[in-house]
This record gives C-alpha cells, sequence and structure tokens, in this order.
C-alpha cells in the first residue's frame, strides 16, 4: 500500500490504475471527477469513458483536516478506516441499506464504493414535497438490527467489548460533543448568528438554564455510554433514497454510543424539514407536515417491534424478560426525545447547518422560523422524561404545526 498523500483528480487516474489494472486499458479513458460537497473529506467519481460495464466508482478520501474549515483544523485520518468498517459491520445485517465497499486502504485513508449519484438525498426530496413512503419501515429496521446485534442484547461480551475498542473514535466525537452538545447554548464565536436572531438567543435561548442543565446529561451520557454501534451522523443528508431503495451513508463518526442518539439525529433533521415546510411547500404544508409525523411514527414502531422480536430470543436471561424489555424500551423513548431536541437545535445556529434554513433568503422569515426548532427541541428535551409512547413525543410536534 502507498504512503499517504493528498489524491487530486490526476493522481486518482493514477491510483486506479494501479490498484486495478483491469479497470480500463488506456489512462486516458479514465474520468475523473471531484464531487465532495460535504464537510470533512475528497470524494471523486471514476468512470471508464469506454467501457459502460464498468461500473462508476467512488473513491473517498479523509483529508488530515476538517475541509469545511482547512488546515487550521486538523482532524484524524482514522475516520476513513472507521468508515468502512462501520458499512462492514452494517451489511452484515442489512446489506441493502448501506453501499456496497469494494476496496479499503488505511494507508491512504480512502475505499471504493458503488456509485449512488442516482439517488436523491433524502432531505432534498422532502424539501421538494416528495415522500419516500418506504423510509419509516426501512431505517427502523436498520436501526433495530444493528443495534441489537452490536450491543450487549445480541453479542458475546468480550467480543463486544473488542468492537468497541475498534469504533474509538475520539476526533470525531469531539466534534459533537462541542458542536451539538456545547457551543449552540453560549455564545461561541464557531456559531453562526445572524442579526435577526441574536436578541432572541441573547434574550432567551442562552438564558435557559434549566434546558442547559439537561443538555449537559444528554452530553455525559453520549460520552460514557457504550452501548452500540451508531451511525453516529444519520441526519436526513446521510440517508440516499431512489424509489424503493434506501441506502444510509456517510459512517465516519461511527462509535459505540446510546441508541438515542442515532434516533435524535434522524428525527430532529426531519423536524427542521418540518418547520420549514410552511416555506418550502406553502401550498402543502400541512400535508408535508403530516406526513414528517407519520415516518417517525412509523420509524420507531417498525423499530420497536423488531427490536422487541430479538430482545425476547436474547440468550443472556435477563436480557430477554418482558420487564427488561418493558424499562429498555421506555428509557429509550426518552433518550430519543432529548437526542432529537439536541440534533435539532445545533443546525439552528451551530457551526455547519442545514439547506433547510441555508436556503431561504429573507432573514426574518428564517429566523422566525429558527426559533421554532429551538422551542420545539428544547420543549423534547424537557418533557422527555414524562412520554409514555411516541404519540405523547409527537403530541409536542403537532403544537408546532402551522
Ligand atoms: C466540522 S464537521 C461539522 C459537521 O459535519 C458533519 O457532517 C457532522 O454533522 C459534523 O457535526
Ligand atoms: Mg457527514
Amino acid at each position: 500500500m502507498a504512503e499517504y498523500k493528498i489524491l487530486d483528480s490526476n493522481s486518482v487516474k493514477d491510483y486506479i490504475l494501479k490498484i486495478m489494472p483491469d479497470y480500463c486499458a488506456e489512462r486516458d479513458d479514465l474520468k475523473v471527477e471531484e464531487v465532495g460537497d460535504g464537510n470533512l473529506n475528497l470524494v471523486f467519481k471514476v468512470n471508464n469513458s469506454k467501457d459502460a460495464a464498468k461500473k462508476t466508482l467512488i473513491l473517498k478520501q479523509a483529508l488530515p483536516y476538517v475541509r469545511l474549515v482547512g488546515k487550521d483544523w486538523p482532524m484524524t485520518r482514522d475516520r476513513s478506516r472507521i468508515e468502512s468498517e462501520a458499512i462492514k459491520t452494517q451489511s452484515k445485517y442489512c446489506p441493502d441499506y448501506v453501499p456496497e465497499i469494494f476496496f479499503t486502504d488505511n494507508e491512504m485513508s480512502l475505499f471504493l464504493m458503488e456509485d449512488l449519484s442516482d439517488y436523491n438525498l433524502y432531505a432534498y426530496n422532502l424539501m421538494q414535497g416528495e415522500k419516500n413512503d418506504y423510509i419509516a419501515e426501512i431505517v427502523g429496521e436498520f436501526l433495530a438490527e444493528n443495534f441489537f446485534h452490536s450491543s450487549d442484547l445480541g453479542m458475546d461480551a468480550k467480543e463486544k467489548k473488542n468492537e468497541v475498542k475498534k469504533f474509538i473514535n475520539p476526533d470525531l466525537c469531539k466534534i459533537t460533543e462541542d458542536l451539538i452538545f456545547t457551543e449552540p447554548y453560549f455564545d461561541v464565536e464557531r456559531n453562526n448568528v445572524s442579526d435577526a436572531l441574536r436578541p432572541f438567543l441573547e434574550e432567551d435561548f442562552w438564558q435557559r438554564d434549566e434546558l442547559k442543565t439537561e443538555v449537559a446529561k444528554l452530553k455525559y451520557n453520549f460520552m460514557n455510554h457504550a452501548e452500540a454501534l451508531l451511525h453516529g451522523d444519520m441526519h436526513t443528508r446521510s440517508i440516499f433514497v431512489k424509489d424503493d431503495s434506501v441506502k444510509i451513508f456517510d459512517q465516519e463518526f461511527a462509535f459505540y454510543g446510546p441508541m438515542g442518539f442515532d434516533f435524535g439525529l434522524f428525527f430532529g433533521n426531519l423536524l427542521l424539514n418540518f418547520v420549514t415546510q410552511e416555506y418550502w411547500n406553502k401550498d402543502k404544508t400541512v400535508e408535508m407536515q403530516d406526513h414528517i409525523i407519520e415516518v417517525i411514527n412509523d420509524t420507531w414502531h417498525k423499530f420497536e417491534e423488531r427490536f422487541l422480536e430479538l430482545m425476547a430470543q436474547a440468550e443472556d436471561r435477563m436480557y430477554s424478560l418482558e420487564s427488561m424489555r418493558n424499562v429498555f424500551i421506555k428509557h429509550l423513548l426518552a433518550e430519543i426525545a432529548g437526542y432529537t431536541g439536541t440534533s435539532a437545535i445545533r443546525r439552528v445556529h451551530g457551526l455547519a447547518g442545514v439547506p433547510e434554513f441555508w436556503d431561504i433568503e429573507d432573514e426574518k422569515t428564517r429566523a422566525d422560523l429558527k426559533i421554532k426548532a429551538l422551542n420545539l427541541g428544547s420543549e423534547l428535551i424537557l418533557k422527555r422524561e414524562k412520554f409514555e409512547s411516541i404519540d405523547d413525543l409527537l403530541d409536542v410536534v403537532r403544537k408546532y404545526k402551522i
């Protein structure tokens, strides 16, 4: 394997010819384009322009720094290994729901995977008023299978501890610890605060001491509860959709953490979409908001059904107890509500936002919708221990419908 060097469209050609000599007869037949639009990495699309039978490939390479900020923010390249390992682990239980990986080179901090450019990012579909009815079923199943099988409920305890070790991901977790669990609650430089939003943050949001205490508890839980292998960044732009197919990708934040966190990322980002529907789909806001509520409801129920089924078969007889199953689900629901709130709040004015807000030109409209999201997120965090069912959680959401 080669020593690490940052690739460009030209050197990608040499690399592909070296590792896959059969992919292309002539160097000039190789077409390479850098298509990365994320915050961290380089992403190249590679194809053989003379042979349509050769599949287009995606080469993803980790830079030694955060792309969004530049060299001043160094970042471990080990995230590339973690991402490909996490995809391989998740594909054991749900091969159809993650991208196929063809080749991994940890020295070069890269891997090659299938091209999914004929898919759409789920967040954009919702912004365009498009529904993907199968999503809840797939995400619910994906989470149930992966959480069960990677946790002490469904895995040998020693083996699980080795897995925890394999997925120690301190630098990427630190991003989450800062950007999700600390910075949005204080007036820090990295936040992205418009003049229209600042008065609300200063006079109201940043004064919410009870909220800060609850978020501190959620942060501590995130840092200390190595429960299951998480995706770690499972928002609505880490999910591709096409017809009845769903692919969950971008697992570089994967680590062993609390199950409620991945759910929270998914639901929290759905709620940002929910809140901004009155801007994106003026003519069918209620229909889309009801749809998003249904997606959250159905995802939870699909998960609960499958997860309880798996738990009932747990080899450890303590974990298959009915009482344990009930307590587990109730605790998880509260955790989900908390992380849904923190995930929504961080995208409002923290570093790295979401298109649902970026693309609203009018500052006042944007700020008003952001305030709604902050209030909804806060309510979910503060009320989380009282929720007995997903419907209780969704009752809070319903109050924010237009
Ligand atoms: C500096 S990285 C900012 C964000 O981008 C990633 O996609 C994660 O969501 C992270 O929090
Ligand atoms: Mg990402």
